[in-house]
């Protein structure tokens, strides 16, 4: 009997939207023996060109996809589902400030960690819209769902920082292992090479320029989102729509021994982070549905220093939202 499986996506009609429905609905993250159903969330006026999206998931006629459901009620679009990708919500505005953003896409949040709550008690959820984790710490905050099941995105940071070492080492992209993306999905984030391995031996012995790794490897992967709208015109799209299926495929199988990667859960206290915040770690899927945060992973005072600055600017971001914890 073939296995089915019920995806919400909200912002779906954005240029992620679009360039992850085609992905899931052809089997392609889930495996060709499971039946995918769809639920998809936009706001009242986008649902026209919703439709239109339809339209073509329909023309293509994918064996695998049931149901289509499209809405602008966020209860509907949870309602049963098993994974949830938060992908929707307002781009920054000309002259907005981070903390502006934080404010105006907050309230999404809170709406959306209520309406999860009520509609899909076996969700895992995977926070796109950005800031990303100050919103996936409101949604988890605002849910009784587990605090385990809530995640935001750092799949696409620690892809970037792979691709870099991969390049400069000439290696093949599964030669590299190990890369770990610490703390916001911001440009403060610390991308580690100092635990990264290449060919099973140390990123900083297989690659000499270590200047390289502790200077334009990190800014680089930091400022690659504003890289790419720079030359593209537009953020990244298909890349971040493909971090997010690579997000839960990794989440849905086990990790291969010694290996980890990347994404941003609400806090145990590791690292000395502090408990609750939703910062990015290594981590560890079980194939069960769970998944552990990779322990004691070394890090210089050097590292330390760069992964403090992004734990701050999380707890800046933390204070802005206050009023919209419970
Ligand atoms: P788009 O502006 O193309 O699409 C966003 C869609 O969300 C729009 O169709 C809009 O109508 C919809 N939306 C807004 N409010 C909503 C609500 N309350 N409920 C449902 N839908 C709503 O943006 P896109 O390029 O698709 O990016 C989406 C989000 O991903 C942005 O916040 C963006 O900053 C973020 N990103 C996050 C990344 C990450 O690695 N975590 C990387 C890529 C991307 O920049």
């Amino acid at each position: 009997m073939s296995k089915s499986v019920k995806v919400a996506v909200t912002g779906a009609a954005g240029q992620i939207g679009y360039a992850m429905l085609f992905r899931l609905a052809s089997g392609e993250v889930f495996g060709p023996d499971t039946r995918i159903s769809l639920s998809l969330l936009e706001i009242t006026p986008v649902l026209p060109a919703l439709e239109g999206v339809v339209m073509e998931l329909d023309d293509c006629a994918f064996s695998l996809l049931d149901d289509v459901v499209i809405t602008d009620n966020a209860e509907t679009a949870f309602d049963g589902v098993n994974w949830a990708l938060l992908v929707g919500s307002k781009p920054r505005g000309k002259g907005m400030e981070r903390g502006d953003l934080i404010r105006e896409n907050g309230p999404i949040f809170v709406g959306q960690g209520n309406a999860l709550n009520k509609a899909a008690s076996n969700a895992r959820v995977l926070v796109v819209g950005n800031p990303a984790n100050t919103n996936c710490l409101i949604a988890a905050n605002n849910s009784d769902l587990p605090a385990s099941r809530f995640a935001a995105m750092t799949q696409l940071d620690h892809n970037r920082a792979t691709a870099q070492l991969a390049r400069k080492a000439g290696v093949k992209m599964d030669d590299v292992t190990n890369v770990t993306i610490w703390g916001n999905h911001s440009a403060t984030q610390y991308p580690d090479a100092e635990n990264a391995k290449i060919g099973g031996k140390p990123a900083y012995e297989v690659i000499s320029d270590h200047d390289w790794l502790k200077g334009e490897f990190i800014t680089k992967v930091q400022k690659r989102g504003a890289e790419v709208i720079a030359a593209r015109g537009h953020s990244s799209a298909a890349s971040a729509a493909n971090a997010a299926l690579h997000h839960v495929k990794n989440m849905s199988k086990p990790t291969p021994a010694g290996d980890w990667f990347s994404c941003a859960v609400v806090s145990d206290g590791s690292y000395g982070i502090d408990e609750g915040l939703v910062c990015s770690v290594p981590i560890r899927a079980d194939g069960n549905g769970g998944f552990s945060i990779v322990q004691n992973v070394p890090m210089s005072d050097w590292a330390k220093e760069k992964f403090n600055i992004s734990l701050e600017e999380l707890r800046t971001e933390k204070s802005v939202i206050a009023d919209l914890l419970k």
